[in-house]
């Protein structure tokens, strides 16, 4: 099964939107496997945005994502990397439309609550950045056979 990573970055411990968030990933239908809260460091803030270091919001979106706790998880299922890049939404939360969660919790582009990976060989990549291996919980939902692969 699909695995992917998502963070709840600070603003989420900020405005006390991580249970609602948690729940929406879990309504979907994604189990999670991995759970923590990370006060994330520099230098792993760095090498998460790494992709992005050239851009002129990179040292604003560092201070950011060190600025408070982030909740990192794992989630499987299903394509699980689309289906959290969807209820996700865009990443201007002005951009993003009603029902997704930027689309409904987030007005700025850079303060847009989640990150989700973009594909499943970066979502590996992440996953191995964030987690150690013994972290992630191997386990099946009850429901898991009433999902079609
Ligand atoms: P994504 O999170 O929707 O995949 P990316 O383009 O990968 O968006 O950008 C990573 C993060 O960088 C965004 O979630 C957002 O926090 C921040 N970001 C992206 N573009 C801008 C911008 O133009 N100004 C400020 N922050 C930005
Ligand atoms: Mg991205």
């Amino acid at each position: 099964m699909e695995r992917t990573l998502v963070l709840l970055k600070p603003d989420a411990s900020h405005r006390r939107l991580v249970g609602e968030l948690i729940g929406r990933f879990e309504r979907k239908g994604l189990t999670v496997v991995g759970l923590k809260q990370v006060l994330a460091s520099k230098e792993l803030a760095e090498k998460h945005y790494e992709a992005h270091a050239a851009r002129p919001f990179y040292p604003s979106l560092i201070s950011f994502l060190t600025s408070g706790p982030t909740v990192a998880l794992v989630l499987e299922g299903r394509e699980a990397v689309a289906a959290v890049r969807g209820l996700m939404g865009a990443t201007d939360g002005i951009k993003s439309p009603p029902g997704t969660i930027r689309g409904d919790y987030a007005i700025s582009i850079q303060n847009n609550l989640v990150h989700g990976s973009d594909s499943v060989d970066n979502a590996k990549v992440e996953i191995a950045l964030w987690f150690k291996a013994e972290e992630l919980t191997a386990w099946q939902t009850t429901d898991t056979a009433w999902v079609a692969g």
